[in-house]
């Protein structure tokens, strides 16, 4: 069902300095930066590598509020990875899936993420306390 793990989301709380300490210590480069304020993040999709199924990123998350996923993962555990989003071809199939094994889906429709990807997120207590989404990467133009 997933072809890939399509980014790393992690927490900071500063996003510029991230960015910064991304591109000197590890050489990664901002392919996209966007707010999506329903989530309440600031983000930056920094690109670890290209491949003609779909990139990996890394995607740097700073809350843009306090009470908003980022915001209290922040306040509870600090920075660090956040979740793991995994490519899949179809993300509504995906979805009938996993929800059809007892999974609790944190979005039951998939809704717009980075990059023009449709995605949906799986409720981490019912996925081993990782934080799950599942990403359907925009057609290729
Ligand atoms: N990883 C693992 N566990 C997490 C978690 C995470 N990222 N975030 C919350 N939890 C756990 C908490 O530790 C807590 O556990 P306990 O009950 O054992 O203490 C429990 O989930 C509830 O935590 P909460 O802070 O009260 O959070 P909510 O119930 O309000 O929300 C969740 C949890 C998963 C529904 C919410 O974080 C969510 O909707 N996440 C998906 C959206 C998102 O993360 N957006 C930002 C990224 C956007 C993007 O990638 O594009
Ligand atoms: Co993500």
């Amino acid at each position: 069902m997933f072809t890939r793990i399509d980014h790393v989301g992690v927490a900071v709380r500063d996003l510029e300095k991230a960015v910064a300490w991304y591109e000197t210590n590890f050489g990664l480069s901002v392919v996209a930066r966007e707010s999506h304020e329903e989530q309440g993040v600031h983000e930056a999709m920094m690109q670890v590598a290209q491949a003609p199924a779909g990139g990996s990123y890394v995607q740097l998350l700073q809350p843009s509020r306090e009470d908003s996923p980022v915001g209290k993962f922040l306040a509870r555990n600090g920075e660090g990875v956040h979740h793991i989003g995994y490519g899949v071809v179809d993300v509504e199939a995906a979805l009938a899936d996993i929800g059809g094994k007892g999974i609790r889906l944190v979005d039951a429709r998939p809704r717009h993420g980075s990059m023009g990807a449709s995605i949906a997120f799986l409720h981490p207590k019912d996925t081993g306390g990782v934080l799950t989404e599942l990403v359907e990467a925009a057609p290729r133009a």
